[in-house]
């Protein structure tokens, strides 16, 4: 049997609407739609325009549907954004989470719990951005005293085509609030203030939500009456899915951030990974992403956008091919420095860093593009090496998933800096761990995450980078 089905990818850059086939021996992608994702600033804050993206996601499955009408769809986002709701209907804008909001966060729920605490319960990295931070300030605020319900992203635009609200698994285990044995955290919930009944039932990726109702259909012109799946709506948690990894592979999910890690049976939410900054993310199958999140190519798009501000004419092709006849001895910095985090000028933020430590900071552009896949190159080390060490499982090869698979140069810093083989693709893995998740519940795909790895290995194109001899440094991984 094949499949035919949608998936709706928003990541914080970009997002698309990917239409497959998928079955035995079969895995096609087409891309049907894609837009532009940027956070808009109003008054009160920085906040996603979820309306815009609602739009041209369903405008995108509408365009799907024609010709062979589609079994599913699926969404998947970036993580721990999220609508409150009352009596169905969405309060306010849905910040992003980048807001500085999340600073007085931090702060209310450090109040209530210690960090090592709150770790060996959710067992995740320390970072602003966690919804549970940004509910303490919605908390602040009053609008939990309004809101009768939280929906994270993905599960919002599954209730707006279907009228079902549910928590797909993956996702809440990115709040903070969903204990490491999956269930809700009612006794934390109950010390922040944070109200129990806000949260809908949670499911698994592959549960059926239903079929997208008629009057959306007919408002955005779908053929057919798609059912909505559940899938790994966390992006990283459907990536990964589709790493084509088998024992002794690690990867990099990269795009807008870098998600660099090891897939584990269970959490590890040791005392040793909280030190090294380790998180504990829920995978499809019950698995385990034990990674770290490296600030990724945020740091090149911003700075790329800063110089475009400025009237640069120079793109991001231009910019990486300068990069390429810059000296590895370029300056590398810490690209996980809590500084690169807002949106800004990161070039001054770069040079900054680097004075505040009496050390010479790159000059011109392409050193600085070239520092700056130096410093990630050398993050992503670093963090294997902890990843290995503190798991015990040893990394032998490197996958590289996310459009950053395509930064060709970056691949191989990470080649030579890791001395790892780097196996780069594919470049929409998000994608297509929604759909193989979405063609396994309807029957045309095989059932382990094995198999559909050894699918992704045999239908997609991928590139392999050997490390170069001389390379700067190394990390021994064994
Ligand atoms: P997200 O899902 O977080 O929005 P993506 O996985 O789409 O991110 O990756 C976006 C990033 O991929 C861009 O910021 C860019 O740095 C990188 N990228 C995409 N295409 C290319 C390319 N052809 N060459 C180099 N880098 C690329
Ligand atoms: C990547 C991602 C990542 C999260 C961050 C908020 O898109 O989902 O896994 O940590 O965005």
């Amino acid at each position: 049997m094949t499949a035919t089905v949608a998936a709706i990818d928003l990541g914080a850059t970009s997002g698309r609407v990917v239409r497959a086939e998928v079955g035995p021996g079969t895995l096609r992608l087409d891309e049907v739609a894609r837009f532009e994702n940027r956070p808009v600033r109003i008054g009160d804050g920085l906040h996603w325009s979820v309306l815009a993206l609602y739009d041209e996601a369903l405008r995108g499955v509408a365009t799907a549907s024609h010709g062979a009408p589609l079994a599913s769809v699926a969404v998947d986002s970036w993580a721990v954004d999220y609508g409150l709701l009352r009596r169905g209907s969405l309060l306010g804008i849905p910040y992003s989470y980048r807001d500085d909001r999340t600073a007085r966060g931090l702060e209310l729920v450090d109040a209530v719990i210690a960090q090592p605490e709150l770790y060996a319960r959710c067992g995740l990295q320390r970072m602003p951005f966690t919804t549970i931070n940004q509910l303490m300030v919605d908390r602040e605020r009053g609008l939990l005293e309004v809101a009768d319900r939280l929906l994270m992203l993905p599960d919002l635009f599954g209730y707006w085509m279907t009228g079902r609200m549910v928590t797909e698994r993956t996702n809440a285990s990115t709040t903070g609030l969903l204990r490491l044995d999956d269930t809700w955290d009612l006794d934390l919930m109950a010390r922040l203030g944070i109200p129990a009944s806000l949260l809908p039932e949670v499911v698994d990726p592959g549960t059926r939500i239903g079929p997208i109702d008629a009057i959306t259909r007919a408002h955005f012109g779908i053929e057919g009456a798609p059912d909505v799946l559940a899938i790994g709506s966390h992006d990283t948690a459907s990536a990964v899915v589709a790493v084509p990894m088998e024992p002794g592979g690690a990867y990099i999910s990269s795009g807008t951030w870098s998600l660099v890690g090891i897939e584990t049976p269970a959490p590890i939410a040791t005392a040793e990974a909280l030190d090294a900054s380790f998180t504990n993310e829920g995978g499809v199958d019950g698995r385990t992403r034990f990674l770290k999140n490296v600030m990724g190519l945020w740091i090149l798009s911003e700075s790329v956008r800063t110089w475009q501000a400025a009237g640069d004419r120079m793109g991001l092709p231009e910019l990486l091919d300068a990069a390429a006849s810059v000296d590895w001895s370029v300056p590398v910095f810490d690209p996980t420095d809590a500084a690169f985090y807002p949106p800004g000028d990161m070039p001054e933020r770069i040079r900054t860093w680097f004075e505040e430590r009496g050390q010479r900071p790159p000059r011109g552009r392409a050193e600085v593009v070239r520092s700056i896949l130096e410093s990630l190159a050398e993050g992503y080390a670093v963090t294997l090496r902890d990843a290995a060490r503190i798991s015990g499982q040893g990394i032998e090869r490197v996958h590289v998933v996310g459009g950053g698979s395509r930064n060709t140069l970056l691949c191989q810093l990470t080649a030579d800096r890791t001395g790892l083989p780097v196996v780069a693709g594919p470049a929409e893995a998000t994608a297509i761990g929604s759909v193989l998740v979405q063609a396994r519940a309807l029957g045309a795909a095989p059932a382990s995450l094995e198999e559909l790895r050894a699918l992704v290995r045999a239908t997609q194109t991928l590139t392999t980078y050997l490390p170069r001899t001389g390379a700067p440094q190394r990390s021994d991984l064994s």
